[in-house]
């Protein structure tokens, strides 16, 4: 791919291509579904920083996406599309015949799916800084409260007989979700004392173990977690004063 980088607008290029890093959970979703569907040599994979020294926060990364988040996928006739979810279904549509549909079989399976994905990106999404960015205290131990909030809420979304999100088989509500879940298992443990994030959730434990036997979940989390080991090298939460908040025990960052 050639990235014009003279110009703001009307970046077309050659293939769909995806912008993202590895360690972005939103990225990784959409990533899964390439891989799964064998699309790699159909769409391209690009960091915002292609278009950019400042990434997302680039002009050029912001004629595609005002928002200045990740991902974006743009197509080869300059049309943008941006938020993970949006990407998704644009890729299961415009690719229903390529390898697995990742739709599960039914309308109340897929309904499920949904529901999954939009407790996502409605309640969970908005609030993940609260485990990786700078900000006060309060606000941070509230919203690490939210979201322990809300795994309660995706246990009660599960298919009861599981293994995955809407029953038997992969799909893209799985894919909503596993990403987000490599940030929950790898940081609350280690940064804020969580003992599991599974205490009290047994379809989310059951349903971790098995998304982690797909190949091709387990090269996305590969990926995520060598973001995230580099997060760690750079001591992330040390610099931005994250352990010094944590260390103050007057806040329950355990959500017990
Ligand atoms: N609703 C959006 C959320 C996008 C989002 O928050 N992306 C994060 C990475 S996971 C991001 O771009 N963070 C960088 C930033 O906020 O500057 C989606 O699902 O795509």
């Amino acid at each position: 791919m050639i990235v014009d980088r003279s110009t703001h607008a009307g970046f077309k290029p050659e293939k769909p291509t995806l912008f993202g890093v590895m360690v972005s959970n939103c990225a990784a979703r959409n990533r899964w579904v390439l891989y799964k569907k064998g699309l790699e040599g159909e769409v391209d994979i690009a960091p915002p920083r292609l278009l950019g020294d400042k990434g997302t926060k680039s002009p050029a990364y912001l004629a595609l996406n005002p928002q200045g988040k990740m991902p974006v996928l743009v197509l080869p006739d300059g049309q943008a599309l941006p938020e993970s979810a949006v990407i998704e279904a644009y890729l299961l549509d415009k690719y229903a015949g390529v390898g697995p549909s990742l739709l599960p079989p039914t309308p109340e399976a897929r309904g499920r799916a949904a529901l999954a994905s939009q407790i996502l990106g409605l309640y969970i999404t908005p609030i993940q800084g609260c485990m990786y960015k700078q900000m006060d205290a309060t606000q941070r131990c509230d919203q690490l409260q939210a979201i322990a909030f809300q795994m309660d809420v995706l246990e009660g979304v599960m298919d009861p007989q599981g293994p995955f999100v809407a029953g038997s088989e992969i799909s893209f509500g799985d894919c909503a979700l596993f990403p987000t879940f490599v940030f929950f298992t790898e940081i609350l443990p280690k940064h804020f004392g969580w003992a599991s994030v599974f205490e009290g959730r047994p379809k989310l434990e059951r349903w971790w173990a098995e998304v982690q036997k797909d190949p091709e979940a387990a090269r996305v989390i590969a990926e995520m977690r060598s973001g995230l080991a580099d997060w760690e090298s750079s001591k992330r939460w040390d610099t931005l004063g994250i352990s010094a908040q944590v260390a103050d025990g007057s806040f329950n960052w355990s959500c017990n």
